[in-house]
């Protein structure tokens, strides 16, 4: 391929990423940028375990919500993509019984927002979390289920 052709390939990207203006390039294609992080959606619902390994792969972390401004945007995305419970948290309870950690660093969370009544450990087999997006917050549930997952990345 000749130097024009080169040329020519560079000026139609450019055009491209113009024209369809989504997304950030510090983040890549298919990344959404909130406050400073690189968020991925999911397109479909996984085990907890699978969620993990996906975000991993995609040299990031499940989502970990920090606080309730990141998770009013979370809800809204919930909304847009027709999310049929929620998003998968990266926190559990394996360890301990009722005290949910990081699971990107086992340490504490600073931050939580579940619902009344939860975490609630039903049949003594909830140790995963997600946000319940109709109820509007934090419930534990089995690590088995099948929930949509939000990758998160620092920009
Ligand atoms: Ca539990
Ligand atoms: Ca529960």
């Amino acid at each position: 391929m000749g130097v024009y052709n080169i040329q020519f390939l560079f000026l139609i990207a450019f055009c491209l990423r113009t024209v369809v203006g989504h997304g950030d390039h510090t983040c890549g294609r298919g990344w959404t940028v909130f406050n400073g992080n690189c968020y991925y959606f999911s397109t479909s619902a996984v085990p907890l375990k699978d969620a993990l390994v996906y975000c991993h792969g995609l040299g990031a972390n499940l989502l970990e919500l920090q606080n309730a401004e990141e998770e009013n945007w979370i809800d809204l995305h919930c909304r847009i993509r027709g999310y049929r419970y929620g998003v998968w948290l990266g926190i559990c309870d394996h360890q301990l019984e009722g005290k949910f950690v990081s699971i990107s660093n086992g340490k504490g969370i600073s931050y939580s927002h579940w619902i009344r009544g939860e975490p609630n450990d039903y049949r003594s087999n909830e140790d995963c979390a997600l946000y319940w997006y109709t109820l509007k917050g934090w419930n534990d549930t089995p690590c088995s289920g099948k929930i949509n997952y939000v990758c998160k990345k620092a920009k």
